[in-house]
């Protein structure tokens, strides 16, 4: 229960955050596997220090010149993230601004997306698709293939958070440009994904916002920042600042013999 967690234990922003997704599974927003994702976040999170590296604030750059020249912007929202951080999603969907869509993979039978859609409209969200999708996503054959035919279906960018699969290679194979946020670098959606930002959603989004203001009137320098980005690079970044954490770690704990 939140109340076992006292102020002062050394995790307590991160037992309330699971706490969050607790409550949320037994409400129904949250699927049942909804707390192994969170925890597998959980322990990515601890091998980048719990702190937004370096080399991602390039990765949020480009996404957010990618979301400024989008004509179609979508945030697609799983049960995690709606219920993580819904006031950071609807404020970054104003300040695009973009279309969000609930998109799940679990349960889909129309009344866990409309607890979802629910649950966001009570944040403030004014508009939320995916509650009765018509469309499909060609070779998708999982729930996440029904998509909103005024949202997913014709986007052109899409940001897709907290998911491991299958549908960000179906959504680039459809010619869309994808934004994944995952901790785990090594995720299908952080490889197949045009750009991940591999940080945790909770400081991710808001600073995604942050550059999407900053981007928002200057085409130009949007062009620029997308022309000289690669995927390549990227990925390598975090992999090198990974394995320099793991040297530096490993120096301290002889130097503190
Ligand atoms: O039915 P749904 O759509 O609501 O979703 C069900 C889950 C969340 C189980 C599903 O979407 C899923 O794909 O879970 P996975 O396969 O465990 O993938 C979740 C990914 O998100 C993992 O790669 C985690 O590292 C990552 N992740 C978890 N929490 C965070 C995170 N990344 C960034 N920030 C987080 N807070």
């Amino acid at each position: 229960m939140i109340n076992d967690i006292p102020d002062s234990h050394p995790r307590a922003a991160s037992l309330r955050m699971r706490h969050t997704i607790e409550k949320y599974r037994t409400e129904g927003l949250v699927a049942d596997a909804g707390p192994i994702a969170h925890g597998r976040g959980e322990a990515f999170d601890y091998i980048l220090g719990e702190e937004t590296i370096k080399p991602v604030y390039d990765d949020i750059i480009f996404a957010a010149a990618l979301l400024v020249l989008a004509k179609h912007p979508v945030i697609s929202i799983n049960g995690n993230a709606a219920v993580l951080v819904p006031e950071e999603i609807i404020s970054l969907s104003n300040a695009i601004p973009a279309k969000m869509e609930v998109n799940v993979f679990y349960g889909r039978t129309g009344v866990r997306e409309k607890k979802i859609a629910d649950h966001l409209y009570s944040s403030g969200a004014k508009e939320v698709l995916g509650v009765n999708p018509e469309a499909k996503i060609p070779n998708l054959f999982s729930a996440r293939g029904n998509v909103d035919k005024n949202g997913i279906a014709i986007a052109d960018v899409v940001l897709v958070m907290l998911e491991d699969g299958d549908r960000t290679k179906a959504l680039i194979d459809c010619g869309k440009k994808v934004i994944s946020i995952d901790l785990n670098p090594l995720s299908r959606s952080a490889k197949d994904a045009t750009v991940n930002i591999c940080d945790n959603i909770t400081r991710a989004l808001p600073l995604l916002e942050k550059h999407v203001n900053l981007l928002k009137n200057d085409t130009k320098k949007c062009n620029s920042v997308i022309n000289s980005f690669s995927k390549k690079k990227s990925e390598s970044n975090i992999f090198k600042y990974i394995e320099q954490r793991f040297a530096q770690l490993a120096k301290e704990c002889l130097t503190n013999e």
